[in-house]
């Protein structure tokens, strides 16, 4: 083995100046006295990106030489956010670069807010897909994320007139440090064309077909903290592979000449801003292929220069299914093996399902993925036949077990007999996979009681497993929140809390120390003036830092019920309308926090935000209530908003009609920055209960078990909502937010619309708890022990915990530190 030891990178200040100042001057043609913070952080980063090279070319070539079995994340979407002080902070360099930047009169803050976020993702799901790569990275197992470079990412949400609006996110549009261009990695991809059956073996195919995409990789790195490994995402980016039709260009025709190219750039164009909802359009189809071929070709590529046998290929890889959406990667490793590779259907079965695993989301019926087989059939007609072929010897299979029980057969197949035949991707999904998981315990429970549960029947309990997610302790403690951090170091006695988390546990010892609890205490209050400054910037409304800040931030959807959130606060603003001056002084301060994006066809979501915008600014601009009550939505929400806002909330609402969301992950964050739940019996606030003990949340709301019940008598009956929420009826049906028209179908979806995510239900119990909190947070030696106890007892939602169980138990890797290479 070579000297690994090479990985130690150089601290010298000087060395950094130099590097830095070669790339302003080599890379962007700059002289060092005439530029601006745009110019400071691309030659900075880009610094940085050097030394990270160093390290992913020894972590790579290490993992490869002594053969280890490797990780493959595929998702469609990689929620990433901004990178440069992520490195710097993985290196141990922030502080040197802090002095380089500011030897030249540059704060080192400034410069990493010049930074654009890397947006490849809706929500959750691709931020985890995030913290799970970093996971890896930190923990040093082998693994890559696999994904698509979108040129364009999650859309920007404005707000004009109260409104959604969306805009473009040119996210590349100036140079991007974090990602290395490969274009000898490069894969041609089929679409369409016909089928020529081998007239050797009934089973092989020869797939015909002259419209063929390029993918091209790009990778990412991913700086692991404290250790020298560098994990990777490696992203494709489409392109024709016909690039220049000569005699187009010949006879004149200069823009047809290369028209291939446009039309091929199209496909790793856009990322689909749906969360939750799957449209079934046939461009995300061709995304999804393009990315599935290429993804596998690679991986195939990298295992046959280890000259081992096909069938050792689940021994060299493991392959994650980020839900459904990369699915199309089991028909399409048979596909190779038994036509390109000469396997025959039980060896190359065998090779596949051992290979992957699949983790499901979510359980809502219109995120469900499926394809229209005429769709399918067009588009990847070899596909559509072999996966004909699983769902015919997956029936015989079914049939041995169960004779006779046709209702079951029809139940379980994967082609739904609908009009037209549908293929049913997470039945897919479950059949080429050896393991299948939900992302926390409820979750997992649930979806063996209903999607997957005559498969569990079918095959056996214990290929249905529960894995609870998990964040960053990186990006979601040590970046976002540095002076609680430090107060962690401190108690901890080093860093070692960043890649353990623990050792939070210490913090318990803490909490009868009143010295302690007013320093953390200053690091919250400091964290929410910091929150308030980027309001005043974001939206030019004043908060105040001492009021308590009662924040809601995600995706806008109705399962997670913004609309009751809001309906709260149009109800405290009526309360507080009847109350006198010198009553209303009495209570709380409170400021009431939104942001989240609505996807860009979704009616009703769109609506509330202009409800929410709308009833923000009538309270707002209400002089009788000034600081009592303020209501701000704050635009564009997205990873690095999420790191100013989450830091500084006191209370988190996670509100979901119970059994809906599947896990959520930015109640581990909130909760790990010392912020409190306010949230239903649903997802991973049941575990968070758990650990940190349930005087440190509060729940309120129905129960999971019975919301059917609840469904099935709302179908048939009235609601019957308590007078707080009539009273926010009323208050919207005289006009005192605007024209009551506006807001009317929201009011409908509950009164008239069977009130399917149960707000006239949970209502009054959401209001008790608001009023428990209150109380709560007046008595502040209790709030502050709360908070610190919480996060003492947060250990289980590192992420690091997650990966570690995938690794032992789905996918059987071991970390492989580069530096203990002997
Ligand atoms: C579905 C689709 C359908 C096709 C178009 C693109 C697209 C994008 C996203 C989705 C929804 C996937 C489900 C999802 O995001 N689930 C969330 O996953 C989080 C991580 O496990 C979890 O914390 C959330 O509770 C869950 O809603």
């Amino acid at each position: 083995f070579r000297d690994y030891s090479h990985s130690e990178i150089s601290r010298d200040v000087a060395t950094i100046k130099n590097s830095v100042v070669m790339h302003l001057t080599a890379t962007f043609l700059r002289t060092p006295a005439n530029i601006d913070s745009g110019q400071a952080y691309l030659a900075s980063a880009f610094s940085v990106r050097d030394r990270l090279l160093q390290r992913w070319n020894l972590t790579n070539e290490y993992h490869d030489k002594i053969g280890a079995k490797r990780v493959y994340y595929m998702s469609l979407e990689f929620l990433i956010g901004r990178t440069f002080d992520n490195a710097l902070l993985a290196l141990g360099l922030r502080e040197e670069y802090s002095k380089v930047l500011g030897d030249v009169g540059f704060c080192l803050e400034d410069i990493i807010d010049e930074e654009r976020d890397a947006a490849l993702g809706n929500g959750g799901l691709g931020r985890l897909a995030a913290c799970y790569v970093d996971s890896m990275a930190c923990s040093n197992y082998p693994g890559w994320g696999y994904g698509l470079r979108y040129k364009y990412g999650m859309f920007q949400q404005q707000i004009l007139n109260g409104y959604q609006v969306e805009a473009p996110d040119c996210w590349l549009d100036s140079p991007n440090p974090w990602e290395f261009p490969r274009p000898d990695v490069t894969y041609p991809v089929k679409f369409y064309g016909h089928l020529v059956r081998d007239p050797q073996s009934e089973h092989r195919f020869k797939w015909e077909s002259n419209v063929v995409y390029d993918a091209m990789a790009f990778d990412v790195p991913v700086p692991g903290y404290g250790t020298t490994n560098v994990g990777n995402i490696r992203l494709w980016s489409c392109k024709t592979n016909t690039l220049f039709d000569l005699n187009k260009f010949n006879s004149g025709d200069y823009q047809g000449a290369t028209g291939g190219q446009v039309a091929a750039q199209i496909l790793t164009d856009v990322l689909y801003p749906n969360d939750n909802t799957s449209e079934g359009k046939e461009l995300r189809l061709r995304q999804e292929y393009l990315f599935c071929s290429a993804t596998m070709q690679d991986i195939l590529a990298r295992f046959r220069k280890t000259n081992r046998p096909l069938s050792d290929l689940p021994d060299m890889a493991a392959i994650q299914l980020n839900d459904t959406h990369p699915t199309l990667a089991v028909p399409e490793l048979l596909r190779i093996l038994i036509d390109d590779e000469g396997l025959s259907w039980d060896e190359a079965w065998e090779i596949t399902t051992r290979t992957f695993a699949f983790t499901n989301h979510t359980i809502l019926p219109e995120a469900m993925e499926k394809w229209p087989v005429p769709m399918l059939d067009k588009i990847l007609p070899r596909h559509m036949g072999i996966i004909y072929d699983i769902n015919l010897f997956f029936l015989q299979t079914v049939e041995k077990q169960f004779p006779g029980d046709r209702e079951l057969l029809r139940k379980i197949s994967i082609i739904e007999e609908s009009n037209p035949q549908q293929v049913r991707m997470a039945f897919l999904a479950c059949v080429g996979s050896h393991k299948v998981n939900g992302v926390a315990a409820i979750h997992s429970d649930i979806i063996k009681q209903t999607i997957f549960k005559d498969f569990v029947r079918i095959q056996g309990e214990a290929k249905f497993i529960n894995k609870t997610n998990g964040v960053s302790p990186r990006r979601w403690m040590n970046e976002c929140n540095p002076d609680m951090s430090a107060l962690l170091t401190e108690v901890v006695g080093d860093r070692s809390w960043v890649n353990d988390l623990t050792k939070l546990n210490q913090l318990e010892d803490r909490i009868s120390d009143a010295g302690f609890r007013e320093r953390w205490w200053a690091a919250k209050q400091k964290n929410k003036e910091r929150l308030a400054e980027y309001i005043l910037t974001t939206t030019g409304i004043k908060v105040s830092a001492h009021a308590l800040f009662d924040v809601q931030v995600k995706r806008i959807h109705e399962y997670k019920r913004q609309l009751m959130n809001i309906f709260s606060v149009i109800y405290r603003y009526y309360q507080l309308k009847q109350m006198s001056p010198e009553q209303r002084e009495q209570e709380l301060h409170r400021v009431v926090i939104f942001a989240g994006k609505a996807a860009s066809g979704y009616w009703v979501a769109k609506q509330v935000i202009k409800l929410i915008n709308s009833v923000a600014e009538v309270i707002n601009a209400d002089d009788e209530i000034g600081d009592v009550l303020k209501v701000v939505f704050i635009p564009d929400y997205s990873v690095t908003a999420a790191e100013y806002i989450i830091p500084a909330s006191d209370i988190s609402q996670h509100i979901s009609t119970a059994g809906t969301e599947a896990s959520g992950t930015s109640n581990m964050k909130f909760v790990l920055n010392g912020g409190i739940i306010l949230g239903t019996v649903d997802g991973a606030n049941i575990e968070i209960g758990e650990e940190v003990g349930e005087e440190q949340i509060f729940f309120f709301g129905c129960l999971a078990h019975e919301v059917e019940d609840f469904r099935h008598y709302l179908r048939f009956n009235q609601p019957k909502p308590d007078a707080a929420l009539q009273t926010a009826f009323d208050m919207i049906q005289r006009n005192t937010f605007g024209d009551a028209q506006l807001f009317q179908p929201l009011i409908d979806a509950i009164m008239r619309g069977g009130d399917v995510y149960l707000l006239s239900v949970d209502f009054p119990s959401y209001i008790q708890a608001h009023k428990a909190v209150e109380e709560a947070y007046r008595n502040h030696d209790e709030w502050v022990t709360k908070s610190i106890l919480s996060v003492a007892r947060m250990s289980k939602f590192s992420s690091d915990r997650s990966i570690q169980e995938y690794a032992e138990e789905v996918w059987n890797i071991e970390p492989q530190p580069v530096l203990n290479c002997g």
